[in-house]
């Protein structure tokens, strides 16, 4: 399988500072896969880490539409990036097979738009064993 590789998608905003601003995500356009499921995560004290996984299918695009969210992503094959995300209109594009952690700041919220429903078997929460399978590709 080719890897994919995650980038930053800049969304935009309509809006004026006056009235204020709105951002769309469509399936297929800003997104690149239809969205199967939405959710979103908020309240997680500073200084927690969340994430600590990788999924074998499923892509993502990640939002911070309130505060500030550090993600870090792996490969499983040596190679790290990280993403601040502080702006609603910019997404991150997660693709599969990307370990993530992710760093909440105050009153941070996250918003992730998911290419599948929830499968808890197409979680690797095992970073060796992420690791095994990612080398295998
Ligand atoms: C991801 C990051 C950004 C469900 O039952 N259904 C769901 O659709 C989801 C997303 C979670 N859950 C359950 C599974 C756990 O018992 O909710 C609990 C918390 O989930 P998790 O520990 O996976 O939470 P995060 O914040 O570490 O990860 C979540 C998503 O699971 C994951 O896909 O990429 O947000």
């Amino acid at each position: 399988m080719r890897e994919q590789t995650p980038a930053l998608i800049q969304l935009g905003a309509l809006g004026t500072d006056v009235f204020g601003y709105l951002t769309v995500a469509e399936n297929n356009k800003e997104i690149p896969f239809a969205i199967q499921r939405v959710y979103w995560t908020y309240r997680t004290p500073t200084g927690v880490k969340r994430g600590m996984h990788a999924h074998k299918k499923l892509q993502q695009v990640l939002f911070a539409i309130s505060g500030k969210i550090d993600i870090e992503l792996d490969n499983g094959k040596g190679k790290r990036v990280a993403f601040a995300l502080d702006t609603p209109g910019v997404g991150l594009y997660v693709p599969q097979m990307w370990w993530r952690d992710i760093f909440f700041g105050e009153n941070a919220v996250l918003l992730s738009l998911a290419s599948e429903l929830y499968d808890a078997a197409d979680y690797y929460r095992d970073f060796e064993e992420f690791a095994v399978a990612a080398k295998a590709l």
